[in-house]
């Protein structure tokens, strides 16, 4: 698989005779493109059944389990580079772990099964099953430690905020941008005592804060679209596997994010030494994280802003899932009614 084809290199060209052909070289990605709606749909699927349970750990391993299964059915040779643990855990999808069928191309892996497992435990808004997929070797080898992330949308100048910046100055400079008052600019950031000042100066910028429990990779998607979502920029820590996911879906969509492992212990900074992080400072754009083409997916496990979550109906369950190629900035959602239920290997 190549997902650096140039614009000429474009997959679908339409010949004389009407037919639609493929370059080879691109056949494999584009097949990806629709395969990994299966893999997060099949997740969020086997979560859903654990919606408002109050079980966590089996929301999350059901997910897990489901999206091994059907990554394993892929023709790739994947490597999991951001998973459920690391190494020494052993959980299934740790990183490092070998996917798919293991003939086809060298593949990158991004999984979060559960994006949210609280949000499902509680059935709160905002739980989603995620995936990215890249060429191998391309996307960030990040330990499971937290992140410094400050992301905005598409059509800004570049570095108009910076991860470095005070607050009041991003917000100030966004507003600058976006021609509004600062009034105008929502900010959204984890509930976290730890954002107690970074919250603080938000709103001394005079713009709002909208706050959220868990979910921020669908929280930094939601800046790409602020007419719609309400939302300018994502500010404060997360999870690092969630910041290079969150980046490979706006590297499809478009927009701009600054990140920083926070690697405030000895033993933290062997381990993402160990996974090839040479300046344990360093900040990350986009490209950093996501250094060349990439797939992303997401299906909603409960409903949100982003994704109606999984209806289990007579019969029928039906799913809400959005997938982005990165070559071409394509964005489909696609609602499914599945009714061949044994797929979902519910029992
Ligand atoms: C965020 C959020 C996730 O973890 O990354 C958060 O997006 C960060 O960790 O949904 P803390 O909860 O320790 O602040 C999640 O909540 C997933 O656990």
């Amino acid at each position: 698989m190549r997902f650096s084809a140039t614009m000429g290199e474009r997959a679908q060209v339409m010949s004389k005779d009407g037919h639609v052909s493929v370059q080879s070289h691109l056949v494999l990605e584009r097949i990806l493109s629709m395969e990994i709606v299966r893999v997060t749909e099949r997740a969020a699927v086997a979560a859903a059944r654990w919606t408002g349970r109050g079980n966590e750990k089996a929301a999350d391993q059901a997910a897990v389990d489901a999206m091994r299964r059907e990554l394993n059915k892929l023709p790739i040779d994947g490597t999991v580079v951001i998973g459920e643990g690391e190494l020494d855990e052993a959980p299934m999808l740790f990183i490092g772990e070998r996917i798919g069928s293991k003939k086809g191309p060298k593949v990158d892996i991004a999984v979060d099964p559960l994006e949210g497992t609280t949000l499902c435990a509680k059935n709160m808004p905002g739980a989603i099953a995620t995936v990215a997929m890249a060429e191998g070797g391309t996307l960030l080898n990040a330990p499971d430690v937290y992140m410094e992330k400050i992301a905005i949308g598409p059509g800004y100048p570049k570095d108009v905020v910076d991860l470095d910046a005070p607050a009041e100055q991003n917000i100030r400079n966004l507003a600058r941008a976006k021609g509004v008052a600062p009034a105008e600019i929502t900010a959204l950031i984890l509930a976290r005592p730890r954002h107690a000042d970074l919250i603080a100066g938000v709103r001394k910028a005079g713009a709002a804060v909208r706050l959220i429990t868990d979910g921020d990779v669908a929280g930094v998607i939601h800046t790409a679209d602020p007419a719609n979502t309400g939302i300018d920029i994502y500010m404060g820590i997360g999870g690092a596997p969630e910041g290079v996911l969150a980046a490979a879906a706006l590297r499809c969509i478009g927009g701009q994010m600054q990140c920083r492992l926070v690697l405030d212990t000895e033993e933290k900074r062997a381990r993402a030494a160990k996974m090839g992080v040479k300046d344990p400072r360093k900040k990350y754009g986009i490209a950093d994280m996501v250094k060349g083409d990439c797939l992303f997916a997401a299906t909603g496990v409960t409903d949100g802003a982003l994704l109606d979550g999984v209806k289990f109906r007579k019969d029928v369950i039906e799913t809400e899932t959005v997938v982005m190629r990165s070559i071409t900035g394509t964005v489909r959602w696609i609602s499914a009614e599945h009714r061949q239920l044994e797929k979902f290997h519910l029992d």
